[in-house]
């Protein structure tokens, strides 16, 4: 009876310990948190037929939250993509391309994407851009630089 009684308190030691740790993991997700919140704001402006950005200039393995406004009349999207890409390139592939993008951005609205470029693309040249049918031609692109 006494040995049973033992047994007991350590089991509930045991549950003590682990709901300390549990609350111990989930102290060091919220401090990760606050680095992502600690990205770098970039505010990027779509209209016809133009991007504007704050920052042209990135780094790779830096946090960017990128906030984008359609200032325009008519919807447009938002899409990192790699410069050189083949203008023959179909929507899908553009897609698996592309960094970041957000499918649609509606006159007056806002939208976030939040990215981090990757080492592999430091001395890359990218480009935002807007591949709605006519409106990367008719100027919606906007080169961008990743280096350290
Ligand atoms: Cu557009």
């Amino acid at each position: 009876m006494k040995q049973q009684r033992h047994v007991l308190v350590s089991f509930l030691l045991g549950m003590l310990v682990i709901v300390l740790a549990a609350c111990g993991g989930s102290s060091t997700s919220s401090s990760q948190t606050t680095s992502s919140s600690s990205a770098q704001n970039v505010q990027v402006t779509l209209s016809e037929f133009q991007i504007t950005s704050t920052l042209r200039h990135f780094s790779p393995g830096s946090s960017y939250h990128f906030v984008v406004t359609n200032k325009g009349k008519t919807n447009h999207e938002f899409m990192i993509t790699p410069a050189d890409m083949m203008p023959g390139m179909s929507m899908d592939q553009m897609h698996k391309m592309a960094l970041a993008m957000i499918d649609t951005v509606a006159p007056g609205e806002t939208k976030t994407v939040d990215v981090i470029f990757p080492q592999s693309d430091a001395g890359k040249s990218l480009e935002l851009a807007c591949h709605l049918p006519g409106h990367y031609e008719a100027g919606m692109k906007l080169g961008i630089k990743v280096s350290s």
